[in-house]
């Protein structure tokens, strides 16, 4: 039987770049929910006994998702806000197989462009709206899926929309055409840990150094913009999925005065991520962390210091 690749029906218990032995699934467009999910804990049970199977269809989590219809009484004990930068706070961490979390944005919150470290990336919208921006990868940072999918030869790709599949079919011709070796593209791994902090603890901020070409003391970056792809304005019960296949998104929060509440389910689960720099594509690593978990906020290293400080 011929190797089958369907990236939008994955098994996402593996990553993305690991998803060879897919099945083939019809896609089912729009999504039909087989039953409602009254409340988020029944939700994460769900999700729970779906993750215990060794092979989770990307449409079975975004069926679950969209059988939960949004109330704030479910979730506000996790809606944890900052002023300055938009927050992440973990509802459940999957058994190590996924990580719910809650997503809160105050008017005009805004992500870095960023990427979703070779995992899956499913979100419901829960409160307000967002507006998703999808960029294109910079032609000399490509992600392992995009690699792995040049490499399967007989791979079948299918995605939600025509956009999307000819969006997959334009990079694996540019990786043909510019990346025969293996040492010319995805320096991802390169970075040094210098680089890769932003201390944030999310990909709020775009804090890739600019880089002249060739200035770098690693790398060889030709400076590009980033190009827009698409842009999805989610209103409250509406479900998207992304992964590094399908590009690199940004989030915003339109409003500069509604709020935004967002649920993110990402499988495998990560801690790092790479953000983008808008005018040079330069992408840098950087770790992502949580507000709160389970509720509960956590103690920022900076605050954790200045309490030990005025004890002294
Ligand atoms: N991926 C971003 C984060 O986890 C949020 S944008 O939606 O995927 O911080
Ligand atoms: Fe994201």
């Amino acid at each position: 039987m011929e190797a089958a690749m369907d990236i939008e029906n994955a098994n996402c218990k593996l990553r993305v770049s690991q998803c060879t032995d897919m099945e083939i699934l019809p896609i089912e467009r729009p999504i039909k929910v087989d039953r409602e999910i009254d409340g988020l804990e029944k939700l994460v049970a769900e999700l729970h006994r779906v993750f215990s199977h060794d092979h989770v269809n990307v449409q079975d989590v975004q069926k679950l998702m969209t059988g939960y219809t949004s109330d704030p009484k479910h979730w506000k004990k996790y809606a944890k806000f900052d002023r300055f930068r938009y927050t992440r706070n973990l509802v459940d961490a999957g058994n190590g197989a996924f990580n719910i979390m809650i997503l809160c944005w105050a008017g005009g919150h805004a992500s870095a462009i960023h990427d979703h470290a070779d995992s899956h990336c499913f979100m419901k919208m829960l409160s307000g709206s967002l507006e998703e921006v999808r960029y294109d990868w910079p032609d000399n940072v490509q992600p392992e899926v995009l690699k792995k999918l040049k490499s399967t030869t007989k791979a079948r790709r299918r995605c939600c929309s025509e956009s999307e599949d000819k969006y997959l079919s334009s990079k694996m011709n540019a990786l043909d055409m510019n990346c025969q070796n293996d040492s010319c593209h995805n320096f991802g791994g390169s970075i040094d840990n210098d680089h890769a902090e932003n201390g944030n603890g999310n990909v709020e901020k775009e804090n890739g150094s600019h880089c002249k070409n060739g200035e770098d003391r690693h790398e060889v970056y030709e400076a590009q913009n980033m190009v827009e792809i698409g842009r999805t304005r989610l209103e409250v019960n509406d479900v998207c999925y992304i992964n590094d296949a399908l590009g690199l998104h940004r989030m915003e929060n339109p409003s500069h005065v509604d709020a935004a509440v967002s649920l993110h389910l990402y499988c495998p689960p990560f801690d790092s991520c790479r953000v983008f720099d808008a005018s040079t594509g330069k992408p840098t690593q950087v770790s992502v962390t949580f507000t709160s978990k389970y509720g509960k906020r956590i103690k920022r290293m900076d605050e954790v210091i200045e309490v030990a400080d005025s004890q002294q």
